[in-house]
């Protein structure tokens, strides 16, 4: 079929709208029309050309929710009609890794995802008879788009396609990290670097775990009015303090905080985020991603002395079993969605998301087709 496209067609140049050629679902797989996308900083990354895994020409997007138009043969868990978000981590009850139950990593079709290909090794995409790669197994800068059965997870029908593709990405990695991987406590003290989207979730999930003081940190002060009325009880630009912010946050907080995130992708933050934990229990959580050839440092000493480093993908979530039920804690009213949605705009104006975005002028802008 015929479908409309964003497509990058190479690193550091604008999205093109073109009407390229998508192959229908083959075994075990899944045709999804896409209602709304969103734009998070992981696309934008990967424009760049800074991703070690960036092909070009794709079609990116990640962050996105559907319906579902068509199944290949042996797909029995989605039917068309159901309203889905695809999932750049896919979870396959079959791969060691999820049935080792202590990541939701799985790795079944994780090597032809970075490839830019479905798992059998081919595109679904072209453009005049050129492939064009996927991207992250998902796609969703398209009108339709093409997913393995494992990377789709069918979400209540009541949630309202016009503001979900948020929880494709963004809430359930803030949220998630909080939850899964840093496993913040009740009375906490908590420090979150970055206040995109990402960060902004955190804080969301740090109050929803009853920390007791959340620091935002942030070299855009604009973003502060947002994290305070999401939870963030103070927050503090680098830029004003003559001394590095890890010995600032030490100092506020009579010795260092029990967690932090890294919400950026800057290896001299995530030091920072990691010298501003307290000595002998605070965890860092980097959920930033940076890019090729970048590498994180610290005096081994600040590892000795019992701050943990650790990371975080798509919040530790997984993506089938438990992202519904986060879908329906935000119908239940448990969080809002809305404060994400700085911008709505249509396909034809997906470059201005990029704009924004890159300008520091938004949170997330969802692309309705
Ligand atoms: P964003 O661009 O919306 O937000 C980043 C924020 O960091 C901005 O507010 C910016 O002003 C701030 N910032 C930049 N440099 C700073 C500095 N030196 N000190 C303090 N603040 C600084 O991005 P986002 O969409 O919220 O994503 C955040 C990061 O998380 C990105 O690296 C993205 O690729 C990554 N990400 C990772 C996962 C995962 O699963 N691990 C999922 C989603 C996004
Ligand atoms: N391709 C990059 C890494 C990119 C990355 O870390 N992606 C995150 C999700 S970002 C979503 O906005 C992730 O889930 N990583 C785990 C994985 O398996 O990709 C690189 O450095 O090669
Ligand atoms: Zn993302």
């Amino acid at each position: 079929m015929k479908v409309r496209a964003a497509v990058a067609w190479e690193a550091n140049r604008s999205l093109e709208i073109e009407e390229i050629d998508l192959e229908g679902p083959k075994e075990g797989e899944v045709l999804v029309r896409i209602v709304t996308t969103s734009l998070c900083h992981t696309d934008m990354f990967t424009l760049s050309g800074r991703d070690p895994e960036g092909l070009f020409p794709a079609v990116l997007g990640h962050e996105g929710v559907g319906i579902v138009k068509e199944v290949g043969r042996g797909v029995i868990s989605v039917v068309p009609g159901d309203h889905v978000i695809p999932l750049y981590t896919p979870e396959d009850p079959n791969c060691p890794y999820i049935k080792s139950g202590k990541t939701n990593l799985s790795q079944s079709i994780r090597k032809t995802q970075g490839l830019g290909l479905m798992p059998d090794g081919t595109s679904r995409f072209s453009y005049k008879g050129q492939m064009i790669h996927h991207y992250m197994g998902t796609s969703t800068f398209a009108e339709y788009t093409v997913l393995p059965e494992i990377a789709v997870a069918k979400i209540s029908k009541d949630a309202p396609l016009a503001k979900a593709s948020v929880m494709g990405c963004a809430v359930p990695t803030g949220m998630g990290a909080v939850r899964n991987t840093a496993k913040v406590e009740a009375g906490a003290t908590v420090a979150v670097f970055g206040l995109g989207a990402v960060g902004m979730a955190v804080i969301q999930g740090a109050k929803m775990q009853g920390a007791s003081r959340i620091i935002g940190i942030d070299t855009n002060p604009s973003k502060f009015a947002l994290a305070k009325q999401l939870g963030a009880h103070e927050c503090i630009n680098p830029r004003d303090f003559g001394q590095p912010i890890q010995d600032v946050i030490v100092d506020m907080t009579d010795g260092g905080v029990d967690y932090s995130f890294e919400c950026i992708g800057n290896v001299n933050v995530m030091r920072s985020a990691l010298e501003c934990c307290h000595k002998g229990w605070g965890e860092c959580t980097v959920i930033g991603v940076a890019g090729a050839g970048e590498e994180i440092a610290t005096r081994p000493f600040q590892l000795v002395t019992g701050r943990v480093w650790r990371g975080s993908a798509f919040g530790g979530v997984l993506g089938r079993s438990q992202l519904p039920g986060m879908v329906d804690e935000w119908l239940r009213g448990d969080f809002d969605v809305d404060p994400y949605i700085t911008h709505n705009m249509t396909h034809e104006q997906i470059n201005t998301a990029f704009d924004l975005l890159h300008a520091g002028q938004s949170i997330r802008s969802v692309i309705h087709f």
